[in-house]
């Protein structure tokens, strides 16, 4: 018996030793030491054998069930080490590489962008940008910007009412905002407001909802020079170097003098073809403007604007309008219909 526990353990160090894997390892450990086996047999059928066998059996049997138990436990060791060198290896990841195929990202609405380069190029001439309520009241959206009580934009045919109220209106610029911005900001002032706006309009033309960024200055010695310049530096960041502006005289209720500003044409003329754009007169409305009506700072005097003291010039744009001339888009209704064949040409 103790030849055959002998033969055994040799048998079963030398497979352990050869061991490749985990997996095989496990098998070995069945094979010798698991309930079946025929050395843990020899353990438990010791009781059966003669009284002179049993001591030394019984201890050649532990023996090797203890060495083999533990040189498992070493291989064991040895292979997992090397088995997670191996898996690390193989599972490396690079995660610098793109997704494969790499995925499209989607890209920003052409209004959207085209309000995000308006915004950028004010922020470089030092205004800030604020944003306020689309609902709006009455006093903010015309009285304080001294819209006489009879003016036809309070009328309900042209400016959406909130239902049952007579002072609650959607806005129908993005103005009120700026009253607002001087009710908590004393002078100087330097801001744009872009924002969404409401109209009673719809035609080819006219959505009942577009965008506006409309601007205040207001500053010591404010001039309308100042008002030029500035929007020089914008019509040239946005329409191209080469730009000049124009003023003409127009009405607003908010400004005194107002002008309606034009930038030279920035389409490629072609002898014998009417110009789309400016109609071969080399101009293109972009956008109102004006020097603050000092009648408009009494509504903030209490907050810093003394009409005696500060000027201010404001100007206000049309985002969809500003969009379609730069990017030659034909029809107002495309910005809107969301077809991806046109709006992947942007963004
Ligand atoms: C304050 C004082 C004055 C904003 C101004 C315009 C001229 C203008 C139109 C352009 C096309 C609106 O989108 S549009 O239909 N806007 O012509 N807006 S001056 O003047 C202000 C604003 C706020 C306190």
């Amino acid at each position: 018996m103790i030849e055959r526990i002998a033969e055994l353990r040799d048998e079963a160090e030398a497979a352990i030793g050869a061991a490749g894997t985990s997996a095989e390892l496990e098998e070995l450990r069945v094979r010798y030491l698991g309930r079946k086996a025929e050395l843990p047999n020899v353990l438990r059928g010791i009781a059966t054998l003669a009284p002179e066998e049993r001591g030394p059996t019984g201890k050649a049997a532990n023996q090797a069930r203890q060495a083999l138990e533990a040189l498992i436990a070493r291989r064991g060791e040895q292979l997992a080490g090397g088995e997670l060198e191996e898996r690390l290896r193989a599972d490396v990841v690079d995660v610098t590489l793109p997704g494969a195929p790499p995925q499209p990202v989607g890209r920003l609405h052409l209004l959207t962008a085209t309000r995000r380069e308006i915004e950028d190029v004010f922020l470089g001439l030092g205004f800030r940008i604020a944003e306020g309520p689309e609902v709006e009241t009455v006093y903010y959206n015309f009285d304080a910007l001294n819209h006489a009580p009879t003016h036809p934009a309070r009328d309900r045919m042209d400016t959406f009412y909130v239902a049952g109220r007579d002072d609650v209106v959607l806005r129908t610029h993005t103005s009120p905002m700026q009253i607002r911005t001087m009710e908590a900001h004393p002078p100087p002032l330097y801001v744009i407001v872009p924002g969404r706006v409401y109209r009673r309009d719809s035609d080819a033309t006219h959505t009942p909802q577009f965008h506006q960024i409309e601007g205040l200055a207001v500053d010591v010695d404010i001039t309308l020079t100042d008002l030029k310049g500035t929007l020089l530096a914008f019509a040239r960041a946005i329409f191209g170097p080469d730009r000049e502006v124009r003023l003409r005289p127009h009405f607003f209720p908010f400004t005194e003098p107002s002008v309606e500003v034009d930038v030279s044409c920035f389409m490629e003329h072609r002898a014998g073809t009417r110009c789309r754009v400016c109609k071969d007169t080399g101009w293109v409305e972009i956008l109102g403007s004006g020097m603050v009506d000092p009648n408009v700072f009494s509504y903030v005097s209490e907050y810093g604007y003394d009409p005696e003291r500060v000027q201010g010039f404001a100007f206000g744009m049309g985002i969809e309008r500003i969009a379609m001339l730069k990017h030659g888009v034909p029809d107002l209704r495309l910005l809107y219909d969301n077809d991806v064949r046109f709006l992947e040409q942007f963004g």
